[in-house]
């Protein structure tokens, strides 16, 4: 990957010279190190809307979104009114509240297939658990997942993950035991056949199928028609549990998530990202029958000291209210669409080739003449050419992922305007990729 030369000794630079020394790779979360893309990453001031300011005061409209969270957009006012007023009343009890049953009601009247929630406090700790209460309800231990779906870090999901441990090329990792990893079993994206297969194979010892509906962490991975239908059909009739992890998908793509949207009930879905509001936050819900399995009301273990944390719930509550209204969807498919068609067009125009994936205000460019529908076609795309165009895109103040296997997404905040100029930034960018 090439590093840019221009930004060579800025204030972002120096400080990712300090953190280095600090943290591991200069960051808490491995992609935002840019190594997959080359290059300093900017270190952020603030943000507002849909832009964010880097400490060197340049300004970029963002599409990254904290990674999902910031549907309504950053600094939201509602969100920060509603903030401020809890932490007036303390920052966290360890005691229930009635917050707690609010943003649980609101869950459970949008997303079809809970019952009952469990709020944690981040998504690898939504799909652990997850994982854990299938394994406890069926008393069977293996897990499938499929190729380049990321569910979080948790040992049993290290194995051909996406996200960041594809960005790094670690696929799996040092660490996860062998007798671990041993019981996931990993599956084609996209191919209902491979996993009627891997049924046939060991039917009887699956606890659960774990799947990004729409993934987001090869990029944005679309399911085809009938195969999130069929994944459901194949757990039923072996016993399984399927999970759906709605960590990106969930209040994205509908109220309900990827469930309402493609009409598939799972038995157990985990949550993140916009229930958060932009503070840290997770959940994990499903039917009554399992969701009562999970301790104090059954035996199946899960705590968290900070899990319900009032200030998280306050966000997320405030954020899920304005999710009520259907118009917010539609806003976003329009405006979805409207910058997809404008980023093919600008492409094709240039004579490069992509191939953009798009559900609602969820989507990726690929660099790749083929299509992607799973990760053996997305880890295809050219991501030296994703580098080159995420760095011609910043420079002209759009903040993409700097990973090409990172989905991107739009908020309310992202008006005509913006999306225009981001456009035409990328007819810009396209065209100095010929070169
Ligand atoms: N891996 C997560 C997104 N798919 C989070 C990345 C980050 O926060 O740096």
């Amino acid at each position: 990957m090439t590093a840019q030369s221009t930004e060579a000794q800025d204030k972002s630079a120096a400080l990712f010279a300090r953190a280095v020394e600090l943290l591991p790779g200069g960051v808490n979360s491995p992609v935002r190190a840019f190594r997959g893309v080359g290059g300093t990453p900017r270190f952020i001031r603030e943000a507002q809307g849909a832009t964010m300011t880097d400490v060197d005061g340049r300004t970029y409209i963002d599409y990254v979104g904290s990674w999902g969270p910031m549907i309504l957009g950053h600094a939201d006012a509602a969100v920060i009114a509603a903030l401020h007023d809890a932490l007036a009343r303390g920052t966290s009890y360890g005691a229930p509240t009635e917050l707690e049953c609010e943003i649980a009601e609101e869950i459970i009247d949008a997303v079809p297939s809970i019952e009952m929630v469990r709020m944690v406090n981040s998504g690898t700790e939504a799909t652990m658990s997850a994982i854990r209460l299938a394994r406890g309800a069926t008393g069977r231990t293996k897990l499938v997942k499929f190729e380049g779906c990321y569910h979080g870090h948790g040992d049993s999901l290290l194995v051909k993950a996406g996200s960041g441990v594809a960005t790094l090329g670690l696929p799996d990792s040092p660490g996860v035991p062998a007798s671990v990893a041993q019981n996931t079993i990993t599956a084609p994206f996209n191919d209902a056949e491979a996993l009627a297969q891997v049924f046939d194979q060991h039917g009887a010892d699956i606890a659960a199928v774990i799947i990004e509906p729409v993934v987001g962490n090869m990029g944005c991975v679309v399911p085809r028609e009938g195969y999130l239908q069929a994944v459901r059909e194949l757990c039923t009739r072996h016993g399984a549990l399927l999970i759906f992890d709605e960590v990106m998908t969930g209040f994205r793509l509908a109220r309900g998530g990827a469930q309402e949207l493609y009409a598939v009930t799972p038995d157990l879905t985990t949550l993140g990202k916009i229930i958060g509001g932009g503070l840290p936050v997770g959940a994990y819900g499903g039917r009554r029958d399992l969701m009562n399995q999970i301790a104090p009301a059954g035996p199946v273990y899960q705590a968290g000291t900070l899990s319900g944390n009032p200030l998280a719930m306050t966000a997320g509550l405030t954020t899920l209210k304005r999710l009520r209204d259907k118009s917010v969807y539609e806003q976003l498919e329009r405006t979805g669409a409207r910058l997809c068609a404008g980023l093919g067009e600008a492409a094709r125009a240039a004579g490069i080739q992509t191939v953009t994936n798009r559900v609602g205000s969820m989507f990726t460019t690929f660099f790749t003449d083929e299509p992607v529908n799973d990760w053996t076609a997305a880890s295809k795309s050219d991501r030296d050419l994703y580098g080159r165009f995420f760095h011609a895109m910043l420079e002209a103040g759009i903040y993409l992922a700097p990973s090409q296997f990172e989905a991107a997404f739009i908020g309310l905040a992202h008006t005509d305007e913006l999306l225009d100029r981001t456009v035409e930034a990328a007819r810009a960018a396209f065209a100095q990729l010929r070169s």
